[in-house]
């Protein structure tokens, strides 16, 4: 149906244009409006949810207007466009953001203080948007800030999970999932209940002869309705909004059967519509962990198939020629996770729009790009033939028909080597075979790349050297990750930003990261130092009350916080951190009260969730919290060691974490962690990093320099080698470590029992991720920090050389080099005044 209004009443639409406010009056008197209007409520029943929902009311607005002229603008012009598609986007709270990026906190401010609000109290009501794990849904979320600010025409697509990660309680010291209830309300999404897909799932493929040509139908045996829910995503200091779209699932036709209703099968009615609700109910808790549930692939097809369906009904408008398909559309894998849009493309365009094999092949592996984020072999995706069959019949022959002519284009180029087959095979002939989502993603896209230098390389030369002999190094790059300084400078911490505005002429920095540069020349001014020493213990006074508030536990904001917030995960090796935090409470218990006066006060702060599935993790979160329960009542140590487990770590509260702390942890195994992006923004905090040569680690170090950075550890080439002496020489265990094993064992920290599998793992079974080979090297490397801290003045011109060279880590670096070197996309230019033209 043609619903664009005519030409001759367009006239009463442009007389009659939405004005936003730009002012203390205007702010207020649509939050009246909406408090009284959309809430049904009055200044006599007004708490700060309704303040909070009603200020988000006038920004959502405000917002929705930008978002209407984005996309008629990027409609009109007609170019190329991005579409990030990822199962995760960590968002965090969006009404801070969307004030600051509009430019319009400070209006905000006033006006809800003339209303009897603290702004700092209405942003805390709002529940964060958490539809990701970790580090890999961050990113995608810092991505959509730099799109939008940067002016990409771009679309990020998504599920609308009803729970995001779940919230963690600490009970006893152990962790408690508890449901995440974050849509009660939500004013930030735009449900599109006219943007509908119908997705095929099971059923079975016929063949048809049509005019001579044989196609393959696929009979769906079950259709769930996609729901399209769009969430505005507005730049910083311009007018684009671009939109993330998350798909709900629904059952197809309506709220439920009614014919099986009327027909008394009630029940049925019922769970059809259940069954269609559940997939997208809940995001899977796993990082780095793929686990090949069912309900996981059809999240996964649902999703792909609904975003494909409403990226080529965009294309079509444009009634261009399928060869131009990769002119206009872009389309990002983040990780293998919806590799199956390459095979939902290939099918759309050889069973549905009847083009060659061949043809439609060109124009797939044009169209997408493909990131990946591990190395780690328990992360890699592989799915069971016999599931993918079952679940999508006709996408199992096309994977297969993808996986003959690729094998057959390489038996063609490697004559001499039947092993590369079985080595490459998007099918593994295991028991059961399975399908290689990595492999499938390399073959269907024209670039893949990884997420930092050695991350790169070390894709390039171990898990996918034979593609790089197959197709060349040039298929394969490598974009280092970055962080958006918005929300993790300017938001998070508002007064180091100002500080650095007032040295770097202005706000600009926030848009070229590069002019934080101007800082260096301040290092030595001795006021600008004293300034920046006391927001830092500004922001530790505020996370030393949070301590208090939560866990009940006084810190000295004066002792030096050293924090290890990220997923708790044995490769990251909060073990390594945990069991250091004893090494140092022995070391203090055996020293005279002389000695222990000339000591430094340390707090030791983890956060961070473990997969409910992962044994171990929950183990290591245990330790931490039996030893935090000794070591925080001993009087012999009083403030000289403090360890905290700080409950639920999310995006907000690493918005007031990283501004607070002195020293923070990147500590994995060398080779084990792809990037890390929150080692970017505790050094962008003004915080310095112990860390071992791994991930952007290494680029970190390179850009503020090594005098900045405590490295420690066994470098990612010999670990191999490290492993296997361990497996078959003697493996001899570092004696200080051996003496933290035998305290536990003592009972020091509670029922030892409790914590045999972790001592066992390095001492008897091979010890995996070199905890003890890099036991030595870290104790000593936090004896460097200890004597480093002492040196306030220094340590302070450290921080700031350090921020001064942290222009590279910005998300809208990674951006134009994605859009230049594998999307081939360029900004919109926009015109702030123009309102109705393009
Ligand atoms: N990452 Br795979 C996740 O957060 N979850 C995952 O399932 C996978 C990767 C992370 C990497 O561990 C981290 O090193 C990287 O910085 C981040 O992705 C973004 O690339």
């Amino acid at each position: 149906v043609e619903a664009s209004i005519p030409e001759p009443q367009r006239e009463a639409w442009k007389r009659n244009q939405i004005t936003s406010f730009t002012d203390k009056d205007g702010f207020e008197k649509e939050v009246v409006r909406h408090v009284e209007t959309t809430l049904a409520r009055s200044m006599f029943n007004c708490d700060e949810i309704a303040a909070y929902s009603a200020t988000s009311l006038a920004f959502r607005d405000r917002l929705i207007t930008h978002w209407n002229r984005t996309q008629q603008r990027q409609t009109y012009r007609d170019t190329k466009r991005v579409y990030y598609l990822s199962l995760e986007f960590l968002m965090g709270r969006a009404l801070d953001n969307a004030m600051l990026n509009v430019g319009l906190k400070n209006v905000a401010q006033d006006g809800l203080a003339e209303l009897g609000f603290r702004i700092e109290d209405v942003v805390k009501q709002e529940h964060d948007a958490a539809l990701g794990n970790g580090g890999l849904g961050r990113l995608a979320a810092c991505f959509l800030d730099s799109l939008a600010t940067l002016n990409f025409p771009a679309w990020g697509y998504g599920l609308r999970y009803r729970y995001g990660i779940f919230k963690q309680e600490i009970i006893d010291g152990y962790q408690v999932e508890v449901p995440d209830y974050w849509l009660d309300f939500n004013p930030w999404e735009f449900p599109r209940h006219d943007v509908t897909v119908d997705i095929q799932f099971f059923g079975q493929v016929n063949k048809k002869t049509v005019g001579g040509k044989t196609i393959s139908v696929w009979e769906a045996g079950e259709i769930v309705q996609a729901v399209a829910y769009d969430v505005p995503i507005p730049g910083y200091d311009t007018p684009t909004t671009n939109n993330l779209r998350l798909w709900s699932s629904k059952a197809s036709g309506g709220e439920f059967d009614f014919q099986k209703f009327n027909s008394g099968d009630y029940e049925s009615s019922v769970a059809d519509q259940q069954r269609a609700e559940t997939i997208s109910a809940v995001l899977y808790p796993n990082d780095n962990l793929e686990r090949g549930k069912e309900l996981r692939l059809k999240q996964q097809y649902f999703w792909v198939a609904a975003s494909l369906y409403d990226i080529v009904r965009r294309f079509k408008k444009s009634r261009r020629s399928w060869n131009e398909f990769p002119d206009q559309v872009a389309i990002q894998l983040n990780d293998t996770h919806p590799t199956l849009a390459i095979v939902e493309l290939q099918r759309i365009l050889v069973d549905i729009e009847g083009l060659e094999w061949d043809n439609a092949w060109e124009i797939v592996t044009s169209t997408f790009g493909y990131t990946n984020h591990t190395v780690l072999p328990e992360a890699l995706e592989k799915w069971p033939v016999g599931l993918v069959q079952h679940l999508l019949p006709r996408h199992l022959q096309i994977i297969y028909d993808i996986n003959l002519f690729f094998l057959q284009s390489v038996e063609k180029a490697f004559p001499d080597d039947r092993d590369m087959l079985r080595r490459v095979s998007i099918i593994e002939e295991s028991q059961p075979k399975m399908v290689r989502m990595a492999f499938l993603a390399i073959v269907g896209s024209h670039k893949v790349n990884g997420v930092a230098e050695l991350h790169s390389d070390l894709i390039k030369t171990t898990i996918f050297k034979d593609f790089v002999e197959i197709y060349g190094p040039d298929k394969f790059t490598n974009v280092t990750n970055g962080i958006t300084p918005r929300r993790w400078l300017h938001q998070a911490n508002p007064r180091l930003s100002e500080l650095i505005a007032s040295k770097c002429g202005g706000n600009d920095f926030l848009k070229d990261l590069t002019l934080l540069n101007q800082l260096e020349k301040h290092v030595e001014d001795k006021q600008f130092r004293k300034e920046w020493a006391e927001i830092k213990y500004a922001n530790k006074v505020r996370l030393a009350k949070h301590i208090k508030d939560t866990t009940g536990v006084v810190v000295n904001p004066a002792s030096l916080f050293d924090v290890q917030v990220k997923r708790i995960h044995e490769y990251k090796r909060q073990q390594l951190n945990i069991f250091g935090v004893i090494h140092r409470y022995l070391s203090l218990k055996a020293m005279t009260p002389d000695q222990r006066k000339k000591q430094l006060p340390r707090v030791s702060i983890f956060g961070g969730k473990a997969a409910p599935g992962y044994w171990m993790a929950k183990q290591i979160i245990h330790l931490i919290n039996s030893v935090g329960a000794v070591v925080n009542k001993d009087e012999d140590i009083g403030d000289l060691l403090k360890v905290i487990f700080l409950e639920d770590y999310n995006v907000s509260k690493a918005e007031m974490i990283c501004p607070a702390s002195d020293i923070s942890e990147h500590i994995s195994t060398a080779g084990t962690e792809a990037s890390g992006t929150s080692n970017m923004k505790f050094v962008l905090n003004g915080g310095l990093i112990i860390g071992t040569c791994d991930g952007a680690n290494i680029e970190i170090t390179r850009e503020i320099g090594e005098s900045n950075i405590f490295l420690f550890g066994n470098l990612s080439e010999d670990v191999e080698d490290l492993r296997h002496a361990h497996t078959y020489g003697s493996h001899t265990i570092d004696s200080d470590l051996d003496k933290v094993f035998n305290e536990i064992e003592k009972g020091t920290f509670g029922t030892p029992h409790d914590f045999s599998a972790m001592i066992a793992a390095v001492r008897q079974h091979g010890d995996y991720y070199l905890v003890s080979d890099d036991f030595h090297s870290y104790i000593e490397t936090h004896q460097l920090v200890d004597e480093a801290y002492r040196n306030q003045d220094e340590w302070i011109a450290k921080c700031i050389t350090s921020v001064s060279r942290m222009g590279f880590f910005t998300s809208d670096r990674c951006i134009n080099e994605y859009a230049e070197e594998i999307w081939n996309v360029e900004p919109l230019a926009v015109d702030r005044h123009s309102i109705w033209g393009p």
